[in-house]
């Protein structure tokens, strides 16, 4: 006896989804981009000074620097080091110093940043909210040898 194997045909249903859901119903908020006109307090210029032994001389250059009121001093330790920075308390003008102390790392005391031994380092100094006036500084090892200079803010 033979077996007849039977093909039975798949009926193929197709569910057919009919859903469109609207594509993301933008709500159009108007995107204003507020920019402050001009506003100084948010960074001002940078100054460089380079700490350097020349010939047999010691010093800041430019030893004397005039800047803003929000200005950033960088000072670089190019050659001769040790040097740092240290301003004279008494030299500086009234509500001077506490900018000053916020900005400067490291300080080994107050208004005395570290010793910078490594070539190429640097150290910046933020005259946001630091008074008009002068701001005289030297550098501690090489203070006998006259290595000083000063800041003055406008
Ligand atoms: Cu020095």
């Amino acid at each position: 006896m033979r077996v007849t194997s039977m093909v039975a045909g798949l009926a193929v249903i197709l569910a057919a989804c009919g859903g469109e859901k609207k594509a993301e119903d933008q709500s159009t908020t108007t995107a204003t981009p507020e920019q402050p006109a001009a506003a100084p307090a948010a960074g001002g210029a940078t100054h460089d000074v380079k700490m350097l032994l020349e010939g047999s001389t010691y010093k800041y250059d430019p030893a004397e620097l005039t800047i803003k009121s929000g200005d950033v001093v960088v000072f670089h330790n190019v050659s001769g080091f040790p040097h740092n920075v240290s301003f004279w308390a008494d030299s500086i003008p009234a509500g001077g110093a506490e900018p000053l102390k916020a900005s400067m790392a490291d300080q080994m005391a107050p208004l005395e940043g570290p010793l910078f031994t490594e070539p190429d380092a640097v150290y910046k100094i933020s005259f946001a909210g630091a008074p008009a006036g002068e701001y005289k500084y030297y550098c501690l090892p090489h203070l006998a040898l006259g290595m000083k200079g000063k800041i003055t803010v406008q």
